[in-house]
């Protein structure tokens, strides 16, 4: 039901481009009309065109974008618990997966799983994200590596955006890993890139990732992939750089990539690259933290370039059983040295470039209202808190 009305007494936090101290506007209002803002600016300078409108007062709380989870793998079958506990007694996640644990041992359990087991155990996981503000979330297949598999994960993506209110945007993953015995490059040519076709064809893909990785595929394996996607018209972004240097940074910076993730290892001319091509560099401090990895992306090659930042749980049963987007932020500012504006920054505007979705992400005339309302006084609390939920509320496409 389209509604109008005026979001009023609270600082917005609007993130617009450029603006210091993230476009913080002090007493400011938003004017919603159905799905979207139609004005934000100072309350004083309301337009006598929307003074009669209902107004919703916020007392004093702060309005940011609603949150946006730019990188999950949510939907999966199983946990890896026992990987914990591996690695605790000094065994490493690279270790774990040669030993055939890690990824392959999720696809089982992915594999065993209906589509019914699989939506069950996905809602929790997006409800848990809804609490803290999220509005978008991005999921990825890759614990199929079988067509019918990453086809299940791919309708259940879609069915979470249907079943709750939030935006489910996909990302195939069928370059994800190897299946246990097959050959690398007939995996891609035989499984993987015909598994592209018949899902892009069922309209369940929105963008095609891959893991550029010695424990995955090489560059010219999902440079493969990429051809493809390009060809069926479709956007890519990349695992790259996260447990080595493998080039992949820069491979998506020349495929024009939406998101070049974790970057653990990019270099200097990496963070060049991307800045040039406009991709956004995707941190994953949950990863990062999980299997003890002791590198961090290069932040200030990232700044000094003018490369935007994002910031995601990348939520998943292996490396990132992380189920808090306000942790990841947390996590980033600690771990990764970001400041709390840019770890909002990461989880709002920039997150909205690394989906390609340029209606959203901060708060300005013609954009979703999708919003978040927190009990805090200062936007730097979302990131300063370590297991903290301030969400007072939560606007999705206009609706509270
Ligand atoms: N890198 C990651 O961090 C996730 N995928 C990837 O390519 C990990 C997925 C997992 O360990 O299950
Ligand atoms: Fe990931």
């Amino acid at each position: 039901m389209a509604q109008r009305y005026v979001i009023a007494g609270a600082k917005a936090v609007t993130l617009v481009d450029g603006a210091a101290t993230c476009g913080l506007v002090e007493d400011a209002a938003i004017v919603v009309d159905g799905n979207t803002i139609a004005w934000v600016g100072p309350a004083a300078d309301l337009p006598p065109a929307h003074a009669a409108l209902a107004r919703h007062d916020y007392r004093g709380r702060v309005v940011t974008p609603a949150l946006i989870d730019c990188h999950t793998h949510i939907v999966h079958g199983g946990n890896r618990a026992r990987e914990f506990e591996m690695r605790l007694n000094g065994f490493s996640y690279e270790d774990i997966a040669r030993a055939g644990g890690g990824i392959v041992s999720t696809v089982a359990a992915t594999h065993g799983a209906t589509e019914e087991d699989l939506l069950s155990s996905a809602l929790p996981r997006i409800e848990a994200l809804i609490a803290q503000g999220v509005g978008t979330v991005e999921i990825k297949s890759g614990y199929g590596l079988d067509i019918e598999t990453e086809l299940k994960m791919l309708r259940v993506a879609r069915a979470l955006g249907q079943a709750r209110p939030i935006t489910v945007v996909t990302s195939f993953l069928g370059a994800h890993a190897l299946p246990a015995g097959a050959d690398a490059d007939s995996y891609i040519d035989d499984v993987c890139l015909p598994t592209l076709e018949a899902a892009h064809a069922k309209g369940l893909v929105d963008a095609v990732d891959g893991f550029c990785e010695g424990i995955a595929f090489d560059t010219a394996q999902i440079a493969r992939v990429f051809d493809r996607a390009c060809a069926l018209g479709l956007p890519v972004k990349l695992h790259a750089e996260q447990l080595s240097h493998s080039g992949g940074t820069a491979l998506a910076a020349r495929y024009g990539a939406l998101s070049a993730d974790h970057v653990e290892y990019a270099t200097t001319n990496d963070a060049a690259a991307l800045a040039l091509a406009g991709t956004v560099a995707v941190l994953l401090p949950g990863a990062f933290y999980t299997i003890h990895e002791t590198q961090a992306p290069p932040i200030q090659a990232f700044r000094d370039h003018g490369v935007a930042m994002a910031v995601g749980t990348d939520w998943n049963p292996g490396s990132s059983p992380l189920g808090s987007l306000l942790l990841a932020m947390n996590m980033a500012c600690t771990l990764f040295r970001l400041t709390p504006a840019e770890a909002l920054a990461g989880t709002t505007r920039n997150a909205a470039r690394a989906l390609g979705l340029a209606d959203r992400g901060v708060i300005a005339a013609g954009m979703r209202a999708d919003l978040a309302i927190w009990d805090i006084g200062d936007p730097a609390e979302l990131s300063y808190g370590i297991g903290i939920n301030p969400l007072h509320a939560r606007i999705f496409g206009g609706v509270e």
